[in-house]
């Protein structure tokens, strides 16, 4: 991406959040203007809410082998989300599944020297395989895995947290192909000690400091033996995206994706919690107890975020739509829940006031999402917000509003929302 294009990502996230922070000193009927509808259950509207139609804004730019509509939100290292009717399929295309860089992904990968190291203090064996050796020794598994970035929904954090501003984007389902974590560290024996894994992996420190690791991240050893948990060098039947880790990534579904980690070619089992780049401080952790807005965090009472909470996206229609009163509008999206399923999903297009329930299919597999829909008809003409909520399997359910604030803006899973003009 060139300079004037950086600055332009720039300036398009920062209007963007500009937006979403100001507190509008506005009244319905100012909205009702630039909207150019009445809105129609305005007695409802919580007082400083935005309607989301004005809210919104996104610009194309293009990434190598990426769909030119994700949402470029910063070139070095690359990072950019999908926009949400953009996720519309129930199984993610590669070309539309988000890009998160820490770092520069390596160049001139030789697959044919790829090698995978298994080690660490708490394997009995260590072994180092070739690409070859892990597709001819172990069983293929194919998943269909959600990844979702810690940060997503960052930009509505206020105080505002550093860092990519994702608004609903940095999130995707794709099948996933490879061999399962568990079987390879079978083959070295894993200690009775072993509490958690960590990856190593290709990428360079945008310092250029090849001494200076990126990230390495990892899970408690539990959900590293998960049948789901996958090396994986395969995404919909196809060889990795250069962006998203080929030739080999870790796979954690439902759990944030940091975890999941790309270019790897080094797994390390540990008999503590692994400690590598961006495993302690602020970084993917959130305070243990709530604190309020804009706290400063002892470090003892930050906690690492283990699965991802309940959440869904509304990805038909896209939002700002004009329907006609006359018909049914249909709504589509996906609902998913760390490594919990979703067991119900409710829709609102009364600004919360009333819910009613939506089907939801079951997952294909443990750490897919599922998928919901709905048919709507709408009182009279005039602007509305559909608002959409999962509930989990233990009861729990998204927040309307951004939930727990954290010093770097993680685990936002409030209720997605989309414009709609009745006509
Ligand atoms: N080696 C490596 N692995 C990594 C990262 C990285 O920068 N380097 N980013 C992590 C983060 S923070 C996220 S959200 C996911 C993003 O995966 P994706 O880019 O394939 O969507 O990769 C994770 N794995
Ligand atoms: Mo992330």
């Amino acid at each position: 991406m060139s300079k004037t294009s950086k600055a332009r990502a720039q300036v398009i996230s920062a209007t963007k959040t500009g937006l979403s922070r100001r507190s509008f000193l506005s009244s319905a009927a100012t909205f009702s203007g630039l909207l150019g509808a009445e809105i129609v259950y305005q007695q409802f509207m919580p007082k400083g809410l935005i309607p989301i139609a004005l809210a919104e804004e996104s610009k194309p730019f293009v990434i190598d082998g990426k769909h030119p509509e994700l949402v470029v939100l910063n070139d070095r290292p690359v990072n950019a989300e999908t926009p949400a009717h953009l996720l519309d399929d129930a199984v993610t295309p590669a070309d539309k599944l988000f890009v998160r860089n820490n770092g520069i992904p390596p160049k001139d990968i030789d697959v044919s020297n790829w090698k995978l190291e298994i080690s660490g203090e708490s394997v009995v064996t260590p072994r180092t395989f070739s690409l070859a050796q892990l597709k001819s020794e172990f069983a293929h598994h194919t998943y269909q895995l959600t990844i979702e970035c810690g940060g997503n929904g960052r930009s509505e954090f206020q105080p505002p947290a550093k860092g990519n501003q994702w608004s609903t984007g940095a999130v995707g389902c794709p099948l996933w192909t490879g061999v399962r974590l568990a079987d390879v560290l079978a083959a070295c024996g894993v200690k009775d000690d072993a509490v958690y894994i960590g990856y190593y992996a290709a990428d360079t420190h945008l310092s250029g400091d090849p001494n200076k690791p990126v990230i390495s991240r990892g899970v408690p050893i539990s959900k590293a033996m998960q049948d789901e948990s996958l090396i994986a060098w395969a995404m919909n039947g196809e060889p990795l995206p250069v962006m998203n880790g080929y030739p080999l990534r870790l796979v954690f579904g439902g759990w944030p994706a940091s975890t999941s980690g790309k270019w790897l070619n080094k797994i390390v089992v540990r008999n503590q919690v692994h400690d590598g780049a961006k495993m302690g401080g602020s970084s993917y952790r959130v305070p243990c107890n709530p604190v309020a807005p804009g706290s400063k965090v002892d470090k003892d009472n930050m906690c690492i975020i283990e699965q991802m909470p309940v959440k869904s996206l509304i990805t038909f229609p896209k939002s700002g739509l004009t329907h006609k009163i006359s018909e049914k509008l249909t709504l589509r999206g996906h609902a998913w829940a760390g490594d919990k399923a979703v067991s119900s999903m409710a829709v609102s297009i009364d600004f919360g006031q009333t819910w009613q329930q939506v089907s939801v299919t079951k997952p294909v597999n443990k750490n897919a999402w599922q998928h919901f829909t709905a048919q709507l008809s709408f009182p009279k003409l005039g602007y509305y917000e559909v608002w959409a909520k999962a509930t989990d399997e233990t009861g729990v359910s998204q927040p309307m509003l951004l939930p727990g604030w954290n010093p770097k803006g993680y685990l936002n899973n409030a209720a997605h929302r989309i414009a709609v003009k009745v006509v």
